[in-house]
């Protein structure tokens, strides 16, 4: 049998998701668990690159878990833990610091739109996160890493370090590559459709989180911004608005654009987004019930994570031996 390739990825618990995350990362993985060695880890160490609230931080842990199962994710398929159970992510996260520049780190549109939005606390951390991330990567010895388009940076990033770790001394890290996801990839914000939908937006009614019930999800859909004329077309660049609509439509009920388009033709923009909220909503629904299942049983969800770390440290300790053993550390 050929032997399966390795992908990982990763999403932080903070705030609460929204539908961009399910569509963007979640949905892809449930295809991608078949087909490929899966580490999916619950990135709470980028997390504090921001300031959390400490119980929130580990509610949400336990609470994206859940979410993450309730999806579908297989925790027998893959291999799911919480990143900071597992120190190598550390660990090489310092070493690949001594092979990144803070020139490039600078450069980084992430950074510096974080860096716009936290002016009053744009620590180290912040400026390392995309070392960090490499360091998730590489450490799986990673074929593919699935992002949005968001994280296209990071991931060259992640491919710039290990080359040149690899230049340095003899090869020792797959280089990534990444695993880009065709329309519906990106949904944008429903205030701002030029903006993508964000956990984190200043404006609650452009997202719209896991967690809303059905008539928070229909109300958002109906104040959802459109734009000026009233046909319903897929056109990003003159009809942001609706195309957003669409995609979220076609994302949702498995339509093609062109379908969703058809299912609307002739229709107004106030039939056309109750029809979105409701095929958004119904999607929900079930995921939420199975949520609030899951969490009501603390024991199995440990038991998914314990097992997580271990297999997940077995593959990462290997890799970091590796590397201490190049660069020189003295080993015991
Ligand atoms: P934050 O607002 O905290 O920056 P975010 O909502 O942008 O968070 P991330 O944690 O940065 O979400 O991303 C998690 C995953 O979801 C990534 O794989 C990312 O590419 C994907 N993702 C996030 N937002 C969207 C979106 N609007 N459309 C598609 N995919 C998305
Ligand atoms: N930065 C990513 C989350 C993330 C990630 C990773 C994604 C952390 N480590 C490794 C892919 C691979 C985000 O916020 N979307």
């Amino acid at each position: 049998m050929e032997e399966r390739k390795t992908l990982y990825s990763a999403i932080q618990p903070t705030n609460n998701l929204t539908i961009g995350n399910l569509i963007g990362a979640i949905k892809n993985w449930l295809n991608l668990q078949n087909d490929y060695d899966c580490y999916f880890a619950i990135a709470n160490m980028h997390a504090i690159t921001v300031r959390q609230v400490p119980a929130e931080l580990r509610q949400k842990t336990l609470s994206m878990l859940a979410l993450y199962l309730a999806c579908g994710i297989d925790p027998e398929k893959c291999v799911l833990y919480v990143q900071s159970h597992v120190p190598a992510h550390a660990e090489l996260c310092w070493v690949l610091n001594t092979f990144t520049y803070v020139g490039e780190m600078e450069r980084m549109t992430q950074f510096k739109d974080k860096s716009l939005r936290h002016a009053e606390n744009i620590n180290m951390g912040l400026m390392d996160y995309p070392v960090l991330m490499a360091a998730d990567i590489l450490l799986y010895q990673t074929d593919v890493v699935p992002v949005g388009l968001d994280q296209r940076q990071h991931v060259e990033i992640a491919r710039d370090v290990a080359q040149r770790f690899n230049n340095a001394f003899t090869p020792t890290f797959k280089v990534p590559e990444a695993l880009y996801m065709k329309v519906g990839a990106k949904i944008n914000d429903l205030q701002d459709p030029s903006k993508k939908m964000s956990k984190s937006a200043e404006n609650p009614n452009g997202s719209i989180f896991l967690t809303d019930d059905r008539d928070t999800v229909i109300r958002k859909f109906k104040r959802a911004v459109t734009d000026s004329g009233s046909e319903i077309k897929y056109d990003p660049e003159n009809k942001a608005g609706v195309s957003n609509l669409l995609s979220i439509y076609s994302a949702f009920t498995g339509k093609s654009v062109l379908e969703a388009e058809a299912d609307f033709a002739g229709k107004g923009y106030g039939d056309f987004k109750l029809a979105v909220g409701e095929a958004v909503a119904d999607r929900l629904t079930p995921i939420q019930n199975e949520q609030s299942k899951l969490l009501a049983d603390k024991a199995y969800l440990e038991g998914v994570l314990r097992s997580g770390a271990e297999r997940a440290a077995k593959t990462a300790n290997k890799t970091l031996a590796k590397v201490y053993k190049k660069i020189g550390f003295y080993q015991l």
